[in-house]
């Protein structure tokens, strides 16, 4: 299997963010990226090749002009107001409060956030622009053809919306990768996201839509980040109605639970006749990792990715969380592995 990386990764490193009302490093740092790199080589996954560039326009078939032109120059204009610490949003648009978007730089930040989770540092932009390259790169091998391709995407995407940002997400690389199958002839795509979190952004950006079938499972919103979506009677809205799919599961969830609800996502995987099928692959759900309660174990992600290749489909995988760094590359090519020798 292929697997697509950029050294870009490393120009998004954020200070710190709030962990137990302290200011802590950030969990989302660049060795995730150089475990899984490193589990590819030792493992001899296949080739790994560095992104193509597909420029702006695959990118905004997803998110929005405003957005994109806040991400892109809000660290210049951050900077040009004197500041050199990372710039971070502190005031939404909730309920009761107007959603207009306002001429100032933080206000902006505020109206394209829902959390506090999405710094901008000098290099996001960049960091973020190539990862969302690495997807589309390997978006390029499947639809050529190829069974299955790796995207070793970093920073994640699957919280970003269409013009929201959260959750150390910021553009929406699964869902870049989705669309540019469509625009290129598929007609029915799965997004399976089997991420801790349950993957808001993706979820919101096909809610109406009957030619994205997703499918998510992950810890509860009712105890879990991202707290306000995710939920099992969210299942799509007018032309989308039934088209998307949540499987929340209680705190401490294991393979017996965990792995049946995979073989329900997979049923209706399957039910859709998706041309091809994208996955979300968060390794977040180990036992040990540092934000999450599930208790998947090191060969539980081998039986992943054995069932995922039973659906028999083209298959692109797209990294989103995990922090157990040591583990997370063995975990992330362990599902990659149960594909291939399935
Ligand atoms: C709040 C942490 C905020 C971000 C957590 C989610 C990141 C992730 N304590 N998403 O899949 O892994
Ligand atoms: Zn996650």
């Amino acid at each position: 299997m292929l697997t697509i990386y950029s050294d870009d990764h490393r120009l998004h490193h954020a200070q710190g963010e709030m962990v137990g009302g302290e200011f802590q490093p950030c969990f989302e740092m660049p060795a995730r990226a150089d475990h899984v790199l490193a589990r590819v080589k030792a493992q001899q996954l296949g080739a790994i090749r560095e992104p193509e560039d597909f420029g702006l326009t695959p990118i905004a078939r997803i998110h929005s002009a405003d957005y994109l032109d806040f991400l892109q120059k809000a660290w210049a204009g951050w900077a040009a107001q004197g500041n050199t610490a990372d710039f971070l949003p502190g005031v939404f648009p909730a309920r009761h409060l107007r959603a207009k978007r306002p001429d100032d730089l933080y206000g902006q930040y505020g109206f394209h956030s829902f959390d506090c989770f999405a710094p901008i540092t000098a290099g996001t932009w960049q960091a973020v622009y190539t990862s969302a390259q690495v997807a589309l790169t390997a978006q390029r091998e499947v639809a050529a053809g190829a069974r299955s391709a790796f995207a070793l995407c970093r920073p994640p995407g699957h919280h970003a919306s269409a013009d929201v940002m959260g959750g150390y997400c910021y553009l929406n690389n699964v869902a870049i990768a989705a669309q540019a199958f469509l625009d290129q002839g598929a007609k029915r795509v799965a997004i399976l996201d089997v991420d801790y979190h349950h993957g808001n952004g993706t979820q919101s950006i096909f809610y109406e839509r009957a030619d994205v079938f997703v499918a998510n499972i992950h810890g509860s919103p009712s105890f879990e980040y991202p707290h306000f979506l995710g939920y099992a009677d969210e299942t799509g809205a007018g032309a989308g109605e039934g088209y998307n799919l949540n499987l929340p599961l209680a705190a401490g969830s294991a393979w017996d639970v965990w792995g049946a609800a995979l073989d329900t996502a997979c049923k209706r995987i399957a039910a859709y006749d998706a041309d091809v099928v994208l996955v979300s692959l968060g390794v977040d759900t180990y036992q040990n990792d540092p934000i999450s309660s599930f208790k998947l174990d090191s060969p539980d992600y081998l039986r992943m990715g054995q069932r995922i290749a039973a659906l028999g489909k083209p298959t692109l995988f797209v990294m989103e969380g995990g922090y157990a760094v040591a583990e997370i590359g063995i975990n992330a090519v362990n599902v990659l592995e149960g594909f291939q020798g399935a």
